[in-house]
Formats: C-alpha cells, structure tokens, sequence
C-alpha cells in the first residue's frame, strides 16, 4: 500500500491527500477484482453456463471500498498501512463518494441483487447507464429543498474498467424500406437517421467468500463523428458539436420519478440506447461461443427490471428478425423464454406509456413490431374469449383512449417468460387490480418473489458493534461455522439467546453504541445536541404522499402538544428523524419537506419541552447516509397506506439491525411480522381490504376530525400557522387537502397510530422487554437476505442449472 500511494501520487504516503489514498486503494482493490473477473469469464465460458442479463436504468450502489475490502478479506492490511502513515483509515473511506444511480427502493434492490448475484457465483451482468449526474443532491435552505447536481465523476471513477473495444452503434429516428434478400424473401430493414455509439465501461462487483464476482456493465453514448469538420472549417462549433452534444446528452442526467413531461424523449432515448446495446452486447457474446441464435434463451436470461427496459421486447425482435434473420415465430419464441418482467409499484401514475407519435418519430421499426405483436396477442385473447371485445381493448398494447400511446407494462407481460411482484401482499393485488385481464388470459405467468436486502452491507459492513456481537455468539468467518454473512438463516438461532440477560444487555450496549455515533453526527452536521438514550423513532425513504411521511409528523405535534399540556408528567424522551428526498416537481412532497422543519423549528425550541422531544431532519439522504441510520434506529417507521407500498426494503435493513417496526399491513412488513411474530411488531390501521371497503363506503376524513379532538387540535394548529407564524397560511391548502380527500387516509388511521406510538413508549420503558423482542426480530429477518431472493429467481424465473 505504502509504495502504491508513492507510485500515484508522486509522494510520500505521509504527505499525501485523504483522496490519493482512497483512489490508491480502489485501484489496489480494482486490480485483484480484474484477476477474479476473468477468472470467472473463463469458467463460465468453459463451462457454457447460462447468464443472467438484469436491464435497469438504475443502480444504487453507494460506496464500494468497504465492500471491495471486505470481499478481498484487505481490511486489516489497509487499516495497518494507513495508520502506519499517520492516516485515519475511516477518513480515507469517508473521501470516496456515492455512486447514486439511482432514485430510491427499485435502485437499491438491483446494487444488493448484484452483491448477491456475485456471492453466489451466478453467472451474470448488471446492464445500466453511465450517467455523468446521478441522483441530485439535497440541500436545505430556510427548511426547503434545493436540488443540486450530484458530480460525482468530478475527480474521475477509480473503479471502472473502460472497454472501447466494446463498441455498439445504436440507432435513432430514419426510416423502414423493404428489400429482396439473397433467398429471394421480402424482408424489412431500419435505416437509423442517426447513429449513437455505446462504449462499456466495467464496473467489477466482488463476492464475499468466493472468488467470483458479478459485472455491472455502464454503457457510455459518443458520437459516431466528434467533430462535423465542415462546419468547424465555416467556423459554426455549434453545428460542429451538435452531434457529441446530442449523444452525451444521452448520459447526462439519472431521471427522477414524477419528472413533468418536458425532457420525456430524453428518457425514451436513454430507455433504447440501455436496451439496444446491452442486447446487441449479450448477442455478440453468444455468438463468439454458440452456432446461431435459436439457442439463445437456453445460454441467456434476460431480465427487466421495471418497464424502464421493456423496449428490450421490439429490439430483439428486430435483432432476431431484421438482423440475424429467424422467422417471426422462431423469434418470439426465444422472447418468451429468455425474457422475465418484475413490476414494482401499483401506483398508476408510475405505470410507462409512450406515445405512439414519439415511438414513430424515434423508433419506426420497433412501432411496426409492436404493432405485429399486438395483432398476435389479440388473436389469442379472441381464440380463448370469444366475443369477449371489452377484453380485447382492455388488454391491447395500444391505449386508443385520446393521444394513443403504447403500454409498456402489457408489451412487458405478453412477451415474458414470467412477471413477479415484489412481495406475497403486492404480488396477489398485482393479480388482482392493475393486471387482472392478464393473469385471467395467461394466468401462470405470474409469481411472487418477494424483496431481501445483502446482509454484507446493511449488517456486517454498516453495523460492526452488531457484527461482533453475533460472530461472538453464532461463530464468524473461519470459526468453522456457516458464517451468518452468507447463511442469514443462522440469525434464527438467536431466538433462545434473546432469553439470555447477558445477551440482552450486550445487544442495547451495541445499540446505544451506534445511537451515540448519530448523535455525533447530527450535532456536527445540525449543531443540535441530541441524548442517545432518548427514542430514535426513525423515517428514512423517498417523501411520497402514500409513505405518509405527514401521519408521523401529525403524531409528533400530537406529542408535543400533550408535553405542553403536562410538562411535568414523565414522558419517554423521543428523537423522531427524518430523511429523504423529494422529486424536485412534486409539490406536496416538498410541502412535507418544509413542514418537517417548520415543526422542527418550533418543537426543539419550546424550552417546556426540555428536550423531551427532539424533530431532526437529516439532508440528503442517500446510500451511505442510511448505512450509519439504520444501525443507530430503535423504532422503523412502515406507515404507508395498505396496499400502496409494494414492498419495503428499508423495513429489512431496520429489523436486521435490530430496531422494531412500527408499520402498516402493507408490503413486505407483512412477510416480516409473520416471521418475527406479530405480537413482536407494533402494527396498526386499516389493512388493504379494510381501505377498499372505507373508500366503497364513501371515505369522509372531515369524520375524524370533527370526532376526535386530538386530531383536530393538531390539524388547527398546523392549518392555524402555529409553526409558521411569518405566513399563517402556509399549510392551510395541505390541511384541507386531508380534510376534504386525505387520499392516502391519514385520518382514518390516525388514532391507531398513537395508540401504537403509546405502546411503543410503554415497552422502551422496560429496556431489558425491548432489547428481547429487539433480538426476536434479527432472529426472523433470515430470509429477508437478497440471497434468498435470488435464489428464489434462479429457481422460478430465470431457470438456470443447479449445481
Ligand atoms: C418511476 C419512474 C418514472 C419515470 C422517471 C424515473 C422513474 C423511476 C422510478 C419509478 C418507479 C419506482 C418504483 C419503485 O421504486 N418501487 C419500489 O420498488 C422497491 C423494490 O422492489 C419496493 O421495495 C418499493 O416498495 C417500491 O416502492
């Protein structure tokens, strides 16, 4: 290490930046990991082994140091070198920044699915972009958000393997001709107005306890000329450029969700160029090794993660058909045994439509194939439901229905192998509401594969305190045992340890270890003093209306309120923390943002209080903000309204680190709460079938209101400007909108709510009750691991050999 920082940096390792350092080691790390890559290339390649492609237009790795480090078993070596050199270890890896590809939940479950892929020596690659800006950066300003954008490439990408000898044209726009081929059959034939080169750059993802590892190949547009010298010569550089400008674009930005419709053919070109070269990649691999392409669902699974990939469907028919020459049958046969669709959110407004106007003018082509496919598909749908016509134009892949658009969901559906939902709960009313014509047509196409999360990041890598304590008691890497790392079914073997006081005691003492290092952290980033022994009741996720972010803060004025009151009653000290960003279009959520800090203003100031009661807003939420959240939680806030959030993987990452749920019957909490036991988890309020029937039943918020004067105390003040006294009216449209819509029925679970809130003091009061149920609930989180989750794909989607 020592001659590796002099080699970089032309220094003396003494004298040398945090940064040299950090970038000597990823490229230490870097250099083992090509070794094993190509290891595993060879093997996989002798072997024929069958491949797994995931398409996603988002990976939200965080940092990757910790994790190179950890899988390479280099920990002590670094941190021996470092500290040899008067360098704090921990600063170092503090300099590497986030790698944010990537908006929240969906993101994050392709960077675990690639930790596990990797540590279970799948054979596969992770596909996305290289955006040059990922995931914005939050900054608070007078308690409102600002967006920033995140350069994390500023100072160059110490991990990625540039490959230019990976080289793909991608086309856009033009025309479709037909031509007369050498057998004499009519064929048709996409002539590209313009072409966008992809390069690939490699980003190598270790396994732990193996020495295979998984790929995450980031495709990067160019132009197919740099410069137009004509124009250069004329002295026009902007028609000069224009071509590198229209192919960086294509790189420039991550998209946030409920992005307005301005910039949408961006995201479609971003879709197709994702698409089209990772196809044209894994084709070319198949090629090198197999006699042609009938074979190619038997060597490849290729997998979409969302509808975001879903052009996937029209650009291998068009590589099968147009390029490579099989018939229409013989290709689509192949798509409906290579490709699998997971779907990861009910919510409609998120579900993708293009127009057909836009696909015309971009991909003519992949329009005409669309269309071919549709007639193919409505077919079948007449065969089996014969007169049956409101099927018909329910199920068409074109919405008729004013602009006509095509529906990427459906075109995802009808070409797959299999569609899974993310958890039992979003699974059966995926089946249920939004594709209920389908699963009537093709019923055992759909499955359930519910969400896990690694246990190398969020437990051993984030929570070393915890770590330590179970390789203590369930015997760590090289005790001989299957280490809990890699066999997180051996956590239930904690179950008659929360009966031991001693274990107990060691668990709050790892607890209030991590509470201490947050309470650090927010007093040196917020200046505010918080007490580690207070409460952390914790609400870490994206702001949506449908997470409720708004239920919890209504009970904290509740809280307050009730302080106020009697501030002399003993009251169990609570810190309530927040963090999470915003979609910079989306009003309301920025509305909750400010709220959060209004609140926050007034609660942390009122000295009755006494600190009784602290409101934290913690910025920019990202990967590595989570990883020193979750280890330091007491109480996992889950409150989405039932039936809305699919599945949950922060809910994981709180239990395994050994905070209790306070949650809704909703997503995966369900699956969690069975395990544990639902006697260990505080749940409350209305479950799916209970929101259908209140919405049935004409859903009146004002009911509440008007019935329970907690509620309407706390709604009067908010709507009244208590917390924002320089513009009373503030939040008057906020409150209103709950008492005339509340369209994610906040008041209607509200008095349930605190009624678990109470509970929940009530049993952190007795330390020695909570540390126990605290054990009970890491002793069931053993099959949230996302090794069980993809294992769970191998077996039932993807298809690939056993062993
Ligand atoms: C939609 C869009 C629309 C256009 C611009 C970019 C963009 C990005 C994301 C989305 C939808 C995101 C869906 C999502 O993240 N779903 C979450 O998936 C998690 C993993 O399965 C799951 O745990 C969460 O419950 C679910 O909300």
């Amino acid at each position: 290490m020592l001659d590796r920082v002099e080699r970089e940096s032309g220094r003396a390792p003494d004298q040398t930046s945090l940064e040299v350092w950090m970038r000597t080691t990823a490229h230490a790390c870097r250099a083992e990991l090509a070794q094993r890559l190509n290891h595993t290339m060879r093997t996989d390649r002798q072997r024929g082994a069958k491949r797994v492609h995931y398409l996603s237009m988002e990976f939200l790795m965080g940092r990757a140091l910790t994790n190179a480090l950890a899988a390479l078993e280099l920990d002590g070596s670094f941190r021996e070198a470092a500290e040899r050199a008067g360098v704090d270890p921990g600063e170092v890896l503090e300099r590497e920044p986030d790698a944010a590809l990537g908006n929240g939940g969906l993101g994050r479950l392709a960077a675990c699915f690639l930790d596990s892929l990797a540590t279970l020596g799948v054979p596969s690659f992770g596909y996305g972009l290289r955006y040059a800006y990922g995931m914005f950066d939050q900054r608070i300003r007078g308690g409102q958000q600002l967006e920033e954008p995140c350069d994390w490439l500023r100072d160059g990408n110490p991990w990625e393997l540039h490959r230019p000898e990976l080289r793909f044209g991608v086309g856009f726009g033009g025309h479709v001709e037909t031509y007369t081929d050498d057998e004499g059959g009519e064929r048709r034939r996409w002539r590209p107005a313009q072409i966008v080169r992809a390069t690939a750059y490699d980003f190598i993802v270790p396994g732990h306890g193996t020495e295979r590892v998984a790929v995450l190949r980031q495709w990067q547009a160019s132009p197919d000329q740099p410069i137009d010298f004509a124009a250069f010569s004329r002295g026009d550089y902007q028609a000069a450029g224009a071509a590198k400008l229209a192919a960086e674009t294509l790189n420039w930005v991550l998209y946030p969700d409920d992005s307005t419709d301005a910039g949408r053919r961006l995201r479609l070109r971003q879709e197709f160029f994702l698409v089209s070269a990772s196809l044209q990649d894994l084709i070319a691999r198949h090629l090198e090794d197999n006699t042609g392409l009938s074979s190619l669902a038997e060597r490849a699974a290729i997998h979409l993660n969302d509808t975001h990939p879903a052009l996937a469907v029209p650009e291998l028919l068009r590589l099968l058909i147009d390029v490579h020459h099989l018939s229409w049958d013989a290709a689509l046969a192949q798509c409906r045994a290579a490709l699998s669709y997971t779907n990861h959110t009910l919510l409609p407004e998120a579900l993708e439509t293009w127009p057909v106007a836009m696909l015309e003018e971009l991909l003519p082509r992949h329009l005409e194939l669309i269309y071919e496919l549709n007639a193919r598909w409505l077919d079948h749908v007449r065969r089996h439901f014969p007169g049956d016509e409101e099927l018909v134009a329910r199920t068409s892949l074109v919405d008729e229905g004013g602009q006509r658009r095509v529906r990427m969901a459906p075109l995802s559906i009808i070409a797959s192998k299999r569609v899974n939902g993310v958890s039992k709960l979003h699974s059966q009313l995926m089946v249920e509401t939004i594709f209920a014509d389908y699963a009537k047509i093709v019923p055992t196409r759909f499955c359930n594969v519910t969400n896990g999360v690694t246990p190398r990041r969020w437990l051993a890598q984030a929570n070393p305190a915890l770590a330590a304590l179970l390789d203590a008691r369930l015997g760590g890497a090289g005790s001989g045992e299957p280490d809990w790392r890699t066999h997180l079914d051996r956590l239930a073997e904690l179950e008659p340890l929360a009966e031991d006081p001693e274990f107990r005691r060691e668990l709050l003492a790892a607890k209030l270890h991590n509470k201490a290092l947050l309470a650090k952290l927010i007093r040196r980033n917020l200046g505010l003093p918080i007490d580690p022994s207070s409460l952390f009741d914790v609400q870490i996720k994206r702001i949506h209306e449908y997470k409720r972010q708004l239920l919890n803060l209504l009970h904290v004025v509740a809280r307050y309120q009730a302080i106020c009151d009697e501030p002399e009653k003993s009251w169990v000290p609570r810190t309530v923390i927040f963090a999470g960003k915003a979609a910079s279009a989306y009003v309301t959520a920025k509305q909750i943002i400010r709220l959060i800090h209004d609140v926050a203003r007034v609660v942390n100031g009122d000295p009755r209080v006494h600190g009784r009661l602290r409101l934290v807003f913690l910025p920019n939420y990202g990967v590595s903000l989570a990883e020193r959240l979750f280890p330091a939680a007491d109480l996992s806030e889950q409150i989405s309204t039932a039936g809305k959030e699919a599945s949950g993987t922060g809910n994981m990452k709180f239990a395994l680190n050994g905070a209790l749920t306070i949650g809704t019957w909703d997503g995966a909490n369900i699956e969690m709460a069975e395990a544990v036991g639902r006697e260990h988890f505080f749940i409350f309020g209305l479950d799916a079938e209970g929101v259908r029937a209140t919405r049935a039943a004409g859903y009146a918020p004002r009911e509440h209101y008007e019935q329970s004067p907690t509620l309407r105390r706390v709604l009067d003040a908010i709507a009244e400007g208590v917390f924002s006294p320089g513009e009373p009216e503030r939040y008057r449209g906020l409150v209103g909108q709950l008492l005339e819509r509340d369209t994610y029925l906040l008041l209607a679970d509200f008095a349930d709510y605190l009624a678990a809130q109470a509970k929940a003091d009530a049993l952190f009061e007795r330390p020695d009750d909570w540390a126990r149920v605290a054990a009970l609930n890491i002793a069931g989180m053993g099959s949230f691991s996302s090794d069980r989750t993809i294992r769970d794909y191998v077996e039932t989607i993807w298809e690939l050999p056993g062993e």
